[in-house]
């Protein structure tokens, strides 16, 4: 881009009579450099999300009750050259095997999502409430306060942050209120658990984050690049890590779980076929080894190579996690989807 800008800028500049007046030629001639405006070229970006569970809300509802339901919501304003965007609430959870991403101590300790990709200068900026829930059948009396102050106090948050130095914005601030009111209800109605709310968004070109009052959410550490904010609603604890980074960069791999499978070996070496070739050898005692495989049946070997067990992990399975018991035979392979992320909003 900068590149393409300044070659303009220099074929204007040759083309140019008053910068090549008459009585200059057969004289000496000295070209001073053009200035460049540079201060607001617009910059491909990509905001990353990754969701790590330290303590399930779930289980201080019970035994037996370890994993929670999570998915996340989200939506946004953008106003980039100057036009005003309302990027439309939408709701996150996995397209296959699952209604929900299922997390905990038995199933995914984390995933990554992405927010956005797309060009930003730094007088642009982009704006997003990010909800995180919890499928639960809680009682309606109890969210409505919790979900009422919490998205009230976002909403204010994101318009203020949105509108700053801005001479008209009240068309895409009602309407953002509207999408994160909708987003509000559709979830009280369900009868999902708020796990915690935070703004997010890029201004000047850099990340910032916010966490309004009573959204059971806290900034724990941020730069103009990352930011991490804890979330406490529901009786969980989840860390958000934020990542602002240049589009080239790859898109991250977000990982869904599917099942725990279980199998035996005895002996020392347990053998697994890696996907494109070679084995990865896993030891008693050995916790959640990553193994990429090549479809959801996978051979083993136990021990001698000349044994050839397979495990029919369910369809769709790309990366186990192993696990064996420090002494007995018992296996624990954590089977997982893994895709590219795709942006939720893109520009
Ligand atoms: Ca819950
Ligand atoms: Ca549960
Ligand atoms: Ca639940």
């Amino acid at each position: 881009m900068l590149a393409r800008i300044l070659s303009t800028a220099l074929v204007a500049l040759v083309a140019s009579p008053s910068a090549m007046p008459l009585a200059a030629v057969g004289a000496p001639t000295i070209t001073k450099p053009i200035p460049i405006d540079v201060s607001n070229v617009a910059i491909p970006l990509r905001l990353r999300m990754k969701v790590t569970v330290l303590q399930t809300g779930d289980s201080s509802e019970g035994p037996g009750n370890t994993e929670d339901e999570i998915y996340f919501a989200l939506a946004g304003m953008t106003r980039v050259a100057g036009a005003e965007k309302l990027l439309i609430r939408r709701t996150v959870r996995p397209q296959i095997s699952r209604d929900f991403w299922e997390m905990g101590t038995h199933s995914a300790e984390r995933f990554e999502a992405i927010v956005f990709e797309g060009k930003l200068a730094p007088n642009d900026r982009a704006v997003f409430g990010v909800l995180l829930g919890e499928q639960d059948n809680a009682a309606l009396g109890a969210l409505v306060q919790a979900f009422t102050l919490a998205v009230t106090g976002l909403v204010e948050r994101m318009i203020a942050d949105y509108a700053e130095g801005a001479e008209t914005t009240s068309i895409s601030a009602d309407d953002l209120s509207g999408e994160m009111t909708k987003l509000a209800n559709q979830m009280m109605g369900d009868g999902d658990e708020l796990m915690g709310a935070v703004e997010v968004g890029v201004k000047g070109g850099k990340l910032f984050v916010k966490t309004p009052a009573n959204t059971s959410s806290s900034v724990a550490a941020s730069t103009n690049k990352t930011a991490r904010v804890m979330l406490t609603g529901g009786g969980g604890k989840y860390q958000l890590d934020f990542t602002l980074e240049p589009s080239a960069e790859a898109r991250p791999t977000t990982t869904t779980f599917l099942s725990q499978e279980k199998d035996a070996c005895s002996q020392p070496n347990l053998f697994v076929e890696a996907k494109g070739g070679g084995t990865v050898n896993v030891l008693k005692g050995d916790g959640g080894v990553p193994v990429r495989v090549k479809d959801d049946v996978f051979h083993w070997h136990c021990g001698s190579m000349s044994e050839d067990d397979q495990t029919n992990a369910p369809d769709d399975t790309k990366l186990v996690e192993v696990t064996r018991a420090a002494s007995g035979s018992d296996i624990r392979w954590d089977c997982y989807h893994e895709a590219t992320a795709v942006p939720q909003y893109s520009w």
